[in-house]
């Protein structure tokens, strides 16, 4: 049940085929109207996949070796360490530099995650943080919970994205040969990593079968995975307190901190978008994703972690926070 991937830039378009541009169609001459373009093939797949992913879990339950169960999760942590350290805090943010063997570990990691490749990823993030909230949004969250969290992955982007996005700088990634090596052999590393290797490596390993080894470390944890991730863009922009700036949608939400590796701090992350930790929080806090840095900062492979000083974080909580943050003295005690 794998998407029948062969090569595009974005992951699901069938060779030769095209898809039909979004349209703009003149209501008066100042402001165009954009009209909606679903991507059924994405709609299909996604369908498809999420119900692999509901079998997948009834299988951990029912019928699963206990080892193959533990893979899953071990892959789903793994996995969203290369979307969280690696596409996210390193290349979309550079929040801290990596030496090349934790580049090279992140890359192997983000591969198997299949959020696509960490550039395009990247792109769409930079822009995600520069236009929030707007049509020049990859996953602009006033489009409501469904179209923020999936459903932008299900239709064209809006031309804005696009129009806007040629703006943004990415001569960093560009220039980076081991991005570069993963784009460019992405339609083949991909397939190997997230789908042929979680699936051979239960059953040769600990003689899992063939069904319970595709469907539950492979399609459920890629799955789940990306719902966790997705929960960042719906939930995060709108459920949680707003302690650093109560004029924006992003907000603090443990629930999704947890799942998503300490990245549900979004109220604070879109206001101090360049520190490491994506998050005030200094004690790991359902931070997984911190103290794996600074696992890598103690051996030396991860360096320059930026962060923001307790004083600016102070002064602006006491400009724009929303009162929810401990300096008031009645906010978030755990
Ligand atoms: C997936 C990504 O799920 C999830 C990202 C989530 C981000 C979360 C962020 C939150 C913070 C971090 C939290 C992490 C938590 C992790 C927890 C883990 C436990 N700027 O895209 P195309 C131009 S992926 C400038 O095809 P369409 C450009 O020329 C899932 N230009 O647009 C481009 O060509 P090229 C697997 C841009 O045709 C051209 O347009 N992947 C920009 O409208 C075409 O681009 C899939 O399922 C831009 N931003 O199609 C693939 N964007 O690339 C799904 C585009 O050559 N995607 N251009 O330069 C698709 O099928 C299509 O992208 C589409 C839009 C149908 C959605
Ligand atoms: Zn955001
Ligand atoms: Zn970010």
């Amino acid at each position: 049940m794998a998407p029948n991937i062969t090569s595009t830039p974005t992951g699901v378009l069938f060779e030769g085929e095209t898809l039909p541009e979004p349209q703009l169609i003149e209501e008066s001459k100042e402001k165009p109207k954009y009209v909606r373009s679903i991507v059924w093939r994405n709609v299909v797949i996604f369908s498809f996949l999420h119900l692999g992913a509901l079998y997948g879990a009834y299988l951990a339950f029912t019928s699963a070796k206990l080892a193959t169960v533990f893979f899953a999760i071990l892959l789903y942590q793994l996995t969203g360490l290369g979307i969280t350290a690696g596409a996210h805090r390193l290349w979309a943010h550079r929040s801290y530099k990596a030496k090349w063997p934790l580049q090279v570990l992140l890359v192997i990691l983000n591969t198997i995650a299949f959020q696509d490749a960490a550039i395009d990823w990247a792109r769409d993030h930079r822009v995600h943080h520069k236009y929030s909230e707007t049509d020049a949004d990859p996953h602009n969250a006033t489009r409501g919970f469904f179209f923020s969290h999936v459903g932008w992955l299900l239709c064209r982007k809006h031309p804005e994205v696009k129009e806007k996005g040629k703006g943004i700088d990415l001569s960093d990634l560009e220039s980076d040969p081991i991005l570069a090596f993963q784009k460019k052999y992405y339609f083949i590393l991909m397939p190997l990593l997230c789908f042929i290797l979680p699936t051979v490596i239960p059953v040769l390993c600990w003689n899992e079968t063939w069904t319970n080894a595709y469907f539950i470390p492979t399609v459920f944890r890629y799955i789940f995975t990306l719902n966790m991730t997705w929960l960042v863009n719906s939930a995060a922009h709108l459920f949680g307190n707003k302690p650093y700036d109560r004029f924006i949608n992003p907000s603090e939400n443990k629930g999704v901190a947890m799942f998503a590796l300490g990245e549900g701090w979004h109220n604070y992350h879109h206001v101090f978008p360049w520190d490491y930790k994506t998050a005030e929080l200094g004690n790991y806090k359902l931070n997984f994703t911190t103290a794996f840095i600074d696992f890598f900062a103690k051996i030396g492979w991860a360096y320059d972690l930026k962060s923001v000083s307790v004083d600016m974080v102070r002064k602006r909580v006491e400009r724009t926070g929303d009162g929810s943050h401990e300096l008031w003295g009645w906010g978030d005690k755990d």
